[in-house]
């Protein structure tokens, strides 16, 4: 089973992801992995601390010559700005922060005890588990994008027929993460406007997901299913309110037939991921009873504006009780670009574990041969032996 835990605090020492259940024999593409580090600190909108760190990884264990050898995989990124004993106190919470709930929680009039762990920069550690878990996509040539579909009111057109190769040297063109150039320059001016008002933006990524093969995931067991661990995995980014999957909301304003994604088969289609089963449209945005049908998996998360404000808001002081207006760090005015980073790589995560429940082995020789014996099988299905 491929699973990983993160530890560390935003102003602590270090950050530590550690992976296990990956199988031997897997070459680890460390350039690819710090690519997606060094995407995570940018897009448009990120404040000062992406000045000062250059988050790169160090793989500690479970590796011999950047090849995996089966045993637990251990990752740090070093923090530059670690300063969490000497970090002033916050007393002010911040209203949509963890600050006022943690400090309820800890029993603490201090909201960086609760602040340090809650904080966003640990996403740089499921990027990085997320990121080796792509080594794993990599070598059967499944796609996973992420992008920026939403700021504010500015809405991406992307089209549906873009490739996912398509989509990356789209959304790599500018700094809003948007494949669709126009809407990314509204992004971008809506960002500067929202700087100029000391207020902060929130918007919706989205991922898209290529070439996996049909039957990951399960409808057996309600844990298992592939779509709840998705919109886990998306729904505990930080500051993430809402998660849909295809049409998602949609689905409950239309009729089924409207909804429902009609079958054909059309045999020219027969090595695709599909093996031939087509649909005209992906509602279902590629899973359906908890398992991928073979088309393209499509999911979305809406994030909310970051909640640490220039201009504060309405808040009291812990130790008075007195109203008083929340504190401000510093901080990004809008970090939804960083958090197309984040989702791709979690959601590349939950792939590639679902991946390895199906084809299972302690080898990559063994997963492989497994991967490709399935396929054959499914290939045949209906055909007399
Ligand atoms: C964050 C506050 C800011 C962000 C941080 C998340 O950090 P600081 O308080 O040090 O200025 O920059 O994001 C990261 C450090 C990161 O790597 O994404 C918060 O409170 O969530």
């Amino acid at each position: 089973m491929l699973q990983y835990k993160t530890a560390g605090e935003s102003h602590g020492q270090r950050l530590i992801a550690l992976v296990e259940g990956m199988p031997n024999g897997l070459s680890l593409d460390l350039d690819m992995i710090n690519r997606e580090m060094h995407r995570r600190q940018g897009g448009y909108g990120r404040g000062g601390r992406m000045a000062i760190e250059k988050d790169s990884v160090n793989i500690l264990s479970g590796i011999r010559n950047n090849t995996t050898i089966g045993s637990p995989i251990a990752i740090e990124i070093a923090n530059k700005d670690w300063r969490i004993d000497s970090a002033p106190v916050i007393k002010r919470p911040r209203p949509g922060h963890a600050d006022l709930a943690g400090s309820l929680k800890y029993l603490t009039d201090d909201c960086r005890e609760t602040l340090e762990r809650a904080s966003a920069r640990e996403t740089a550690a499921r990027v990085a588990a997320g990121a080796l878990a792509r080594c794993l996509l990599h070598a059967f040539d499944i796609k996973v994008v992420g992008f920026v579909r939403t700021i504010l009111d500015v809405d991406a057109k992307i089209d549906p027929t873009w490739t996912p190769d398509e989509l990356v040297t789209r959304r790599d063109a500018n700094q809003a993460y948007c494949p669709d150039q126009t809407a990314a320059d509204q992004m971008i001016a809506a960002i500067k406007q929202a700087k100029r008002d000391k207020d902060t933006l929130g918007g919706i990524v989205e991922v898209q997901v290529h070439n996996q093969p049909p039957g990951l995931g399960t409808c057996v067991q309600w844990s298992d299913k592939l779509d709840g661990k998705l919109m886990q995995a998306v729904g505990a980014i930080q500051a993430f309110k809402g998660v849909e999957i295809g049409m998602g909301f949609d689905v409950a304003r239309n009729r089924g037939s409207d909804v429902h994604d009609e079958i054909s088969y059309d045999p020219a289609k027969r090595d695709t991921p599909s093996l031939g089963f087509t649909r005209l449209r992906n509602n279902a945005g590629g899973i359906e009873g908890g398992m991928t049908n073979g088309q393209p998996i499509v999911i979305r998360g809406a994030m909310k504006p970051i909640s640490t404000l220039m201009k504060g808001m309405a808040s009291v002081n812990l130790d008075t009780k007195q109203p008083e207006r929340s504190d401000y760090e510093r901080s990004d005015v809008c970090s939804v670009p960083a958090a197309s980073v984040v989702a791709e790589n979690v959601v590349a995560f939950e792939i590639a574990a679902a991946f390895l429940d199906k084809f299972a082995g302690d080898t990559m020789i063994e997963i492989r041969n497994s991967y490709d014996h399935y396929l054959t099988a499914a290939r045949a299905i209906g055909q007399s032996p």
